[in-house]
C-alpha cells in the first residue's frame, strides 16, 4: 500500500525505519496553544485505535529518550514547506496558516508547523495514518514517512441543507467531525428555504415555534464554536428572495399580493414557491432585523444571502432586492456570498459568487418541458460566469455535476441489503453517477477549460448536499460517503497525481474510519473495501 491519506499530501516520500506507536508513548509539545489540539488527538486515536497515549506539555525530554510524537511550532517560511494556497480564505484577513510537516521514523514522529491550525491538519494525517491499520499486540506500527502539506485552495466546504430535512446539533456536530477529518474548513449552512426556516430570526413573538424544529441561538453559537476548535468556519446562509415560502408561512404580512408562484418542480410536482417582493416596506424591515440578528451569531466574514431560483420574479425586482441586500450586508460589517444567479445584479471585484449550475445529465424521465427549462438555465449560468470573469469577482465553484451529492449513485452497492437506501436517497431528476465519475474533474478548470486565465478567481471548492431525498441521517451519511473525501482530495491536494486508481485505494481503507463512527456509507461495488 502506498498510504491512506485524504486529501493526498502534497508531498509523501516513504522514509527509511518504522514508528511503533505504543500505550502511553508521550506525545510532546511546548506551545500552550496546541494543548485542546493535542489532546483532542489524544482521545481520537483512543476512541479509533484503543490506544492511549500521553500527552506532555512543557520543555522537550533529552533526545534519545522513550520513543514519542514531538510537536514543534516552527516559522511559516521553514525549508520545505509549500506555498500560501490559491483563493479565498473564509475566515478572512486572519486566515490561519494551515501547513504543517510530518516526519515518521524510528523512535519519532514530528510535526511542525507555523500555526495551531497546521498542527491540527498534521495530526490529522496521523490519525488517518494510525487508525487505517489495525494493532498488533496493543501497537500500531507506522512506516517511515516525510510529508509536507498544506492545501491548494483556501476555501473548502460542505454546503449543507439542514432547511429541508432539519438535523439535530448533535447529528450537525458529525457532519462537522467529517469536514475536520478531511480537511475541510467551510461549514456552509442553508438555514432557510420552501420547506423549512430554521433561524430563531424572523419568528412571530407569539409562537415562535409553530410546530417546525429550528435552531436556538445558543445551539448556532455552540455549533460555531466546536466548528472554531476544529479550525472550520460556519458561513450562514439565508436563502433569499426565492425560496421564501417557509418565510411567508410564518410571517403572512410579507405577502404582496403577487409574490406567491405556483409551478412544476423538476421531479413534476405542483409546487408553490415565494419571492420575497422589495416594493413591500415590511420586507426589508424584516430582512434587515434577520440579517442583524444573523451577523451576531456567527463571527465568520462571510454571510451568504442566497439568490438562487428566484421563479417568477421580475428580473428588475430581483436587480434591486440584491444590490440593496448586498449593501445591506455590507452595512451589518459582513461580504455577501450569492449563488451565481447573483450576477445578474452585476457585479464588483469585491462580490463573492458561487457557482453551481454545471452541465449534467438528467434523468430520461424529466419531462420535456422541464429539460428545456434547465438548458435555458445552463445557458443564463455560462452568463454568470462570463460575468464573474469580467468582473474579476471570486467564485466558489460547486459544479453539480461533481459537487452535488443528491446525484444517485449509479454503480451497484456491494451489500444488496443498501438496495433499497440507494433506491430512495438522491434525486432522481439527475441520471445517477459512478463515485470514480464524480471525482473525475478540475477545479481549476471548473469556470470553463478553453479559459483557464478565470482560474486564478477560483475561492475554492464547496461540495452540497440538498436534502429532499433524505429521510434519516444514515440517508445523508450515505450520500456523503465517499463523495466526500473527493471533493476534499480536489480542493486540498495537487492536481498531479489525483488519478482515481489512486484515489480508489486510498478511500478503499476509509470505511474503517466511518465504521469507527458508525457511519453509513455507500459501499460502492467499485472499491475494494478492506
Ligand atoms: C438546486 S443549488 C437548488 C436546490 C435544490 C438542488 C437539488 C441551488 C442553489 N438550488 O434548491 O435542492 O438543486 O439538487
Amino acid at each position: 500500500m502506498s498510504h491512506p491519506v485524504i486529501p493526498a499530501p502534497a508531498r509523501f516520500d516513504d522514509g527509511p525505519g518504522q514508528f511503533a506507536l505504543r500505550p502511553g508513548a508521550p506525545i510532546v509539545y511546548t506551545a500552550p496553544e496546541v494543548t485542546t489540539t493535542v489532546e483532542r488527538f489524544g482521545s481520537e486515536l483512543t476512541r479509533r485505535t484503543g490506544l492511549r497515549l500521553a500527552p506532555a506539555a512543557g520543555p522537550p525530554a533529552p533526545a534519545a529518550a522513550e520513543p514519542s510524537v514531538r510537536i514543534e511550532l516552527a516559522a511559516a517560511d521553514e525549508p520545505g514547506l509549500l506555498p500560501r494556497p490559491l483563493g479565498l480564505p473564509p475566515e478572512g484577513e486572519h486566515a490561519p496558516d494551515e501547513r504543517y510537516s510530518l516526519t515518521v521514523d524510528t523512535g519519532q514522529v514530528v510535526l511542525r508547523a507555523a500555526e495551531p491550525a497546521g498542527v491540527a491538519r498534521g495530526l490529522t494525517t496521523l490519525i488517518q495514518l494510525a487508525a487505517t491499520r489495525t494493532s498488533d499486540n496493543g501497537e500500531i506500527v507506522i512506516p517511515g514517512a516525510r510529508i509536507a502539506d498544506g492545501p491548494r485552495y483556501a476555501w473548502r466546504g460542505l454546503s449543507l441543507d439542514v432547511a429541508r430535512r432539519f438535523l439535530t446539533p448533535a447529528e450537525v456536530r458529525r457532519v462537522i467531525d467529517l469536514l475536520a477529518l478531511y480537511k475541510l474548513n467551510v461549514l456552509h449552512l442553508h438555514l432557510t428555504d420552501d420547506q423549512g426556516w430554521r433561524l430563531p430570526q424572523g419568528r412571530p413573538d407569539e409562537r415562535p415555534d409553530r410546530g417546525e424544529a429550528f435552531y436556538a441561538a445558543e445551539d448556532l453559537r455552540a455549533l460555531v464554536a466546536y466548528a472554531a476548535d476544529r479550525f472550520v468556519t460556519v458561513v450562514p446562509e439565508v436563502d433569499m428572495p426565492g425560496h421564501a415560502s417557509a418565510l411567508l408561512r410564518i410571517r403572512p404580512e410579507l405577502d404582496s399580493g403577487r409574490n406567491s408562484v405556483e409551478r412544476r418542480s423538476a421531479s413534476g410536482q405542483e409546487t408553490r414557491t415565494v419571492w420575497l417582493d422589495p416594493e413591500l416596506p415590511v420586507t426589508f424591515t424584516l430582512v434587515e432585523e434577520v440579517l442583524t440578528g444573523v451577523a451576531g451569531i456567527f463571527p465568520g466574514p462571510y454571510l451568504h444571502i442566497g439568490g438562487d431560483e428566484s421563479w417568477g420574479m421580475p428580473h428588475d425586482l430581483y436587480v434591486s432586492y440584491v444590490r440593496r441586500v448586498r449593501d445591506l450586508v455590507r452595512s451589518i460589517g459582513k461580504r455577501p456570498v450569492g449563488w451565481q444567479e447573483s450576477a445578474r445584479a452585476g457585479l464588483a471585484p469585491a462580490d463573492t459568487i458561487q457557482y453551481w449550475f454545471s452541465g449534467i445529465a438528467f434523468a430520461p424521465s424529466l419531462p420535456p418541458e422541464v429539460a428545456r427549462e434547465m438548458e435555458a438555465d445552463l445557458a443564463l449560468s455560462r452568463g454568470d460566469v462570463d460575468a464573474a470573469a469580467a468582473a474579476s469577482a471570486r467564485v466558489i465553484v460547486s459544479p453539480m455535476s461533481h459537487c452535488y451529492f443528491d446525484v444517485p449513485y449509479a454503480e451497484p452497492s456491494a451489500d444488496p441489503a443498501q438496495a433499497a437506501r440507494q433506491a430512495r436517497a438522491g434525486l432522481r431528476i439527475y441520471a445517477p453517477v459512478t463515485v470514480a465519475e464524480s471525482f473525475g474533474w478540475d477545479p481549476a478548470q471548473a469556470l470553463g477549460a478553453d479559459r483557464n486565465p478565470r482560474a486564478p478567481r477560483v475561492a475554492g471548492v464547496e461540495a452540497a448536499i440538498w436534502t429532499e431525498t433524505v429521510s434519516d441521517f444514515g440517508d445523508l451519511s450515505f450520500l456523503l460517503l465517499p463523495r466526500l473525501p473527493g471533493v476534499a482530495h480536489k480542493a486540498w491536494s495537487d492536481p498531479r497525481g489525483g488519478a482515481w486508481p489512486d484515489h480508489r485505494d486510498r478511500l478503499a481503507w476509509h470505511g474503517r474510519l466511518w465504521a469507527q463512527d458508525d457511519l453509513e456509507y455507500f459501499r460502492a461495488s467499485t472499491v475494494n473495501w478492506r
